[in-house]
C-alpha cells in the first residue's frame, strides 16, 4: 500500500506529540537545520569568510560580533571542505602568545589536538621578530606575524529546530 506523503508527515507528527505529551526528557528533541543565507554548510555546522582580510585580534572579534568564532579546523577533511568551498588560505584560531612554542589552538571554547604544521620548511618556525598566529593552505600550517592582514573564515553550529 503506498500512503500519501501528507498522511505519512502527519503520523511522523503525532509518534513526536506523544512523545513530547509524555513528559519525559525526550520532549526536549531537536535536530539541525540548514544554516542561515551566505553561510556554507558542512555537517551541523556553518561557516562565513569575512569580506575584509584582517589581523587576528580582530578577525577573531568580528567572528564573535557575528554570534560565531574564529574557525580552528578540527580535520584535514574539514580543512579540505573549506580550501574547496571558501578560501584556499585562512587564518585558524591557534596561537603561542601566552608562552613562544606553546600551540593553543581552540575550536570555541574546545581545545583542539589536531596538528598540520608544515614541515618542509621548519613550521611553525617563529620567523623574523616572531609568528604567533597560524594560517592554513594547502601545503599545512605556517605561523605568521599575528598583525598579518589574512583571509578569515568564522564557524557556527546550524540552527537547532525544536519541536
Ligand atoms: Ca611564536
Ligand atoms: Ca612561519
Amino acid at each position: 500500500m503506498i500512503l500519501p506523503k501528507r498522511l505519512i508527515v502527519g503520523l511522523i507528527s503525532l509518534c513526536l506529540m506523544i512523545r513530547c505529551t509524555g513528559g519525559n526528557e525526550r520532549c526536549g528533541a531537536s535536530i539541525r537545520g540548514a544554516c542561515p543565507p551566505a553561510w556554507s554548510q558542512w555537517g551541523d555546522k556553518c561557516y562565513k569568510q569575512l569580506s575584509k582580510d584582517l589581523p587576528w585580534a580582530e578577525a577573531k572579534q568580528e567572528c564573535i560580533n557575528m554570534g560565531s568564532v574564529l574557525v580552528m579546523p578540527q580535520s584535514q577533511e574539514e580543512t579540505d571542505f573549506l580550501q574547496k568551498n571558501l578560501v584556499p588560505y585562512f587564518r585558524i584560531n591557534c596561537n603561542d602568545l601566552q608562552v613562544e612554542g606553546t600551540w593553543v589552538c581552540q575550536d570555541g571554547a574546545t581545545d583542539v589536538e589536531y596538528r598540520n604544521w608544515r614541515v618542509e620548511t621548519g613550521e611553525p618556525n617563529n620567523d623574523g621578530r616572531g609568528e604567533d598566529c597560524a594560517a592554513a593552505d594547502e601545503t599545512g600550517w605556517n605561523d605568521v606575524p599575528c598583525e598579518n592582514h589574512v583571509p578569515t573564515i568564522c564557524k557556527r553550529p546550524a540552527p537547532q529546530l525544536h519541536f
